[in-house]
């Protein structure tokens, strides 16, 4: 697991140290994470859609054109995907639909892609659970 999680790109550090602390404080531990102060915009973000329910804003390190991450207001325990539960399913489908009009809004409807890391292994590094919607342009299969 350390050898596959040290091919995960942790911030912008290439310092060996800086990054296995950075690995320790990121781990599922429960806690709050840099997400809730977006969500309570302690910290500024760029929102691109906003309702009772879900928050998307654009990704600070952005992997395509359009990068916006679609995150529950309220954690509840969701932490990752993998340890979603049965009474996530209602906000599990709202953030999927969000996604989609994320996607409409950012004129990417030809094409995007939703990716969810969960885990470690998946180079999940905010656990929050949050969705990635990526788009304007050529996105490439299979993913790294
Ligand atoms: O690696 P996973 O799937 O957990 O995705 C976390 C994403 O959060 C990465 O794509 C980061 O670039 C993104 N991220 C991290 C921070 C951040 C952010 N996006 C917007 N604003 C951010 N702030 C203010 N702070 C971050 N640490």
């Amino acid at each position: 697991v350390n050898f596959r999680r040290s091919l995960c790109r942790i911030s912008a550090t290439n310092n060996e140290e800086a990054s296995a602390k950075a690995a320790a404080a990121n781990a599922d531990s429960g806690a709050p994470t840099i997400f809730d102060k977006i969500i309570a915009k302690e910290i500024p973000s760029t929102i691109v859609y906003e309702d009772e329910k879900v928050l998307a804003f654009r990704d600070v390190n952005p992997q395509a054109p359009v990068h916006v991450l679609v995150i529950p207001k309220l954690r509840d325990g969701l932490t990752q995907l993998g340890k979603a539960e049965v009474r996530h399913e209602q906000i599990l489908g709202q953030l999927l639909y969000a996604a989609r009009l994320v996607a409409e809004k950012e004129g990417i409807l030809d094409g995007f892609r939703v990716v969810i890391n969960s885990g470690p292994d998946a180079c999940q590094s905010v656990y929050h659970l949050h969705l990635h919607v990526l788009g304007g342009r050529q996105m490439k299969w299979p993913p790294g």
